[in-house]
């Protein structure tokens, strides 16, 4: 009643985002500060948390203000000589001016390598187990999520729908998807799983593929083994607890484990075994993680598996504070591109007019990272996501 008395005098309701987005527009907080608030109510992980308060507390801010100034400074000595067309730009200057460009850059690929990583902390990254009928698949789903989600039973065929949790590994957030075991369908039902587990398959980032070690290998792993070689995976050995009658391939486990050692009599080149993950010399191929899915031994081990692979490990811990988000990422993709012009331009001597004209795109592009240059259809899109009351 409350509500709808003050309604009648003419309030409104907050629109999603209405706060931050005043917050942003009287100049409290910049554009990047605003995403923030709304990183940081939709993180899911610690991680993720931590990353949305550095950028709410203005640390990326900080360094994209301190990269536009940087092109700034150089903008303004361009257009002096521009002014003064009588004089040359001296060499020393020149040196400098290509110098402060040129660290500009280093810096755009420092923050634009951090995108991936920036995606998988925000949105979470999506994982399909896979694996023939029985081989375990819910068993390993209830392992990662700790808690009995998926029916788990000795008949063949027990999951006909997928399943799709989030956990929380090692601090990334990762949708687990478990589906129906491929196989010869043998109602509609199982049919209709089947075409899902295709689906989530193909959104699938990476993959888990489940191998029952207490039974021999067949031709249907070997199926997995070749028709998802276009994907990250790893091979989770499950039943480790039951004797052993897995024999891998000759050669595939060896190869697996380690690059590039020897013959590959199952696996010729066109098995789509040389997936680009296992193609860099040194890293091991595919890994594999021995588990019981009775007990969870091994399941440490596989989430840190499941760390190496999705998270590259060359982010260094202070770049937790820039992540940066695919707004970001197109803004610096064209800063970049902008400013590498403008070097080609500086460094063959073509008028100063283009090199400047670039240098400007640069500046208004990093600019719009802190809605230094931001469109009502811009801040609509950004504030839209947030929660209403936010
Ligand atoms: N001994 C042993 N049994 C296991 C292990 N993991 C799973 N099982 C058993 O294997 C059977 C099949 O497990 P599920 O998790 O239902 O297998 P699934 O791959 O999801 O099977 P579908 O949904 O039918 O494709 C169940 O009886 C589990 O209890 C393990 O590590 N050791
Ligand atoms: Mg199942």
């Amino acid at each position: 009643m409350v509500l709808d008395a003050a309604l009648a005098s003419g309030a409104r309701l907050a629109d999603p985002g209405d706060f931050t987005r005043r917050a942003f527009l009287n100049g409290r907080i910049d554009l990047a500060q605003a995403e923030a608030v709304a990183d940081l109510i939709h993180s899911r992980t610690e991680l993720a948390l931590r990353a949305a308060n550095e950028q709410l507390a203005g640390k990326l801010s900080q360094r994209i203000n301190e990269l536009r100034d940087d092109l700034m400074k150089t903008l303004a000595h361009v257009e002096a000589y521009i002014d003064f067309p009588e004089e040359d730009i001296a060499e020393e200057t020149k040196d400098q001016l290509l110098g402060r460009l040129d660290r500009g850059v280093a810096f755009m690929d420092e923050l634009l390598r951090t995108a991936n990583e920036g995606q998988i902390l925000r949105r979470g990254i999506r994982a399909a187990i896979i694996g023939r009928p029985n081989a375990g698949k819910s068993s390993l789903l209830n392992q990662l999520l700790g808690r009995d989600r998926a029916i788990v039973s000795p008949i063949a065929g027990t999951t006909r729908d997928t399943i799709e949790e989030t956990a929380n590994i090692r601090g990334l957030p990762v949708v687990f998807i478990d589906t129906a075991g491929l196989r010869e369908a043998r109602d509609e039902i199982e049919i209709e799983g089947i075409r899902r587990s295709h689906e989530s398959l193909q959104k699938a980032e990476f993959i888990l593929h489940v191998l029952d070690n207490s039974e021999p290998f067949t031709e249907a792993d070997e199926k997995y083994l070749r028709e998802f070689s276009g994907k990250k995976r790893i091979l989770v050995r499950n039943k480790i607890d039951l004797p052993p009658k897995l024999k891998m391939p000759e050669g595939v486990g060896q190869t697996f484990l380690s690059a590039g050692s020897g013959d590959f009599p199952v696996a010729g080149p066109n098995t789509g075994l040389e997936s680009p993950v296992n193609s860099q010399a040194g890293t091991p191929a595919l890994p594999i993680v021995d588990v019981c899915c009775v007990t969870g031994k091994g399941i440490e081990a596989l989430k840190d598996a499941i760390k190496d692979l999705v998270w590259s490990g060359e982010i260094k811990t202070e770049m937790l504070e820039v992540m940066i988000n695919s707004r970001h990422q197109d803004a610096l993709n064209r800063a970049r591109e902008s400013t590498s012009r403008t070097i080609a331009a500086l460094r063959s001597g073509v008028t100063l007019e283009l090199a400047a004209m670039d240098l400007r795109m640069a500046v208004n592009a990093v600019g719009e990272i802190v809605g230094k240059t931001a469109t009502e259809d811009l801040l609509d899109m950004i504030f839209s996501q947030f929660c209403i009351g936010k």
